[in-house]
């Protein structure tokens, strides 16, 4: 019976670790249009941010306008800025879809075509870790260098910048604790994942959760500065047990959304179905982009905090 009793708390801890933080703000702080995925929801899915899906429609470039010119100042007076919806996830494609059936038309979405890499981007610069395009897009019918998502069935398209649409803008909505900045300690000492996990709390913090290109550069700068000689570093990305092909950071619960793999069509490659684990490659590879590893190796690890620095 004892032993019943145990197990039961075990099930209900690893459930409980599977709950999203609860750090996203209500969305209605943005004004009474701005929303977010709820569970209740066909397509939920976890996201740090709120969207709004525009009553007007507006050319390309003034969409875009409009969405930068939606701004927040925070608790800790850093000012959130909306952007155009950058749709990293065929989830998010998905609920926003959806949200497209109750008004009429296609949407802009933040990517335009660029010419310095001749290719479709996002507005923020994030690599395009994911497309939709419809049948035969982008086709550059008529000098098209902005892209909306249809109504019909949720796929892309080129269009030309001049066509007035209905628009999505996105803004993060996490606590004001999240945007303080960030404090970071590369472990000189090697450990498992779980061991790097456990210290990374003891010290007040957590596995490091680099999510965006801006932090991540951050990140690369401080390893080319240090003097530790390493195979790799761990950070918080690990596979959810009950999806493996869904990798969430272990301190805030949320499904990754930028990443950084080394050559994408190999990484993340579940090598022997036990990579459960996300390093850093440093310096064997002379690269800072990220592998999935089995979570038992040993190896150094970068842990964050918020409140004050690492000494
Ligand atoms: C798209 O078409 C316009 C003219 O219609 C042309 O000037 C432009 O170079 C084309 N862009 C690409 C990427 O082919
Ligand atoms: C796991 O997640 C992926 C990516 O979101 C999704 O495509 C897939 O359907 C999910 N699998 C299951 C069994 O839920
Ligand atoms: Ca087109
Ligand atoms: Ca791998």
């Amino acid at each position: 019976m004892k032993h019943l009793i145990v197990f039961v708390i075990q099930v209900a801890l690893t459930v409980g670790q599977l709950i999203p933080a609860n750090n996203v703000q209500d969305c209605a702080v943005f004004g009474k249009k701005w929303m977010k995925p709820q569970p209740t929801d066909d397509s939920f899915f976890l996201t740090p941010y709120c969207y709004l899906l525009s009553g007007k429609e507006k050319d390309g470039h003034s969409a875009r306008d409009r969405c930068a010119g939606k701004t927040k100042i925070d608790a800790s007076g850093v000012v959130q800025r909306a952007r155009l919806v950058e749709i990293n996830s065929a989830d998010e494609n998905e609920w926003i879809w959806d949200k497209m059936s109750n008004s009429k038309g296609q949407r802009y979405i933040g990517m335009q075509y660029d010419d310095t890499t001749m290719g479709f981007g996002w507005d923020s610069g994030n690599p395009v870790s994911f497309a939709n395009w419809g049948i035969g897009q982008p086709d550059n019918h008529t000098d098209e260098r902005c892209v909306v998502i249809n109504k019909k069935d949720g796929k892309w398209n080129d269009i030309p910048c001049e066509k007035p649409q209905k628009f999505v803008c996105q803004i993060l909505a996490l606590a004001p604790d999240a945007h303080k900045p960030s404090y970071y300690y590369l472990s000189p000492e090697r450990a498992t994942w779980d061991d790097a996990k456990q210290d990374c709390i003891s010290k007040g913090g957590y596995l490091a959760e680099l999510e965006s290109q801006e932090e991540h550069g951050f990140v690369e700068g401080f390893i080319s500065a240090s003097s530790i000689t390493a195979n790799g570093f761990w950070i918080g990305a690990r596979r959810d047990p009950t999806n493996r092909s869904i990798f969430r950071w272990s301190h805030s619960e949320y499904a990754i959304s930028f990443e950084n793999w080394y050559d994408p069509t190999n990484e993340p490659s579940d090598s022997g179905n036990n990579e459960d684990c996300v390093q850093i490659f440093y310096p064997r590879f002379d690269t800072h982009e990220w592998n999935d590893a089995a979570c038992s190796t040993v190896m150094n690890y970068i842990c964050e905090r918020k409140t004050k620095p690492f000494i």
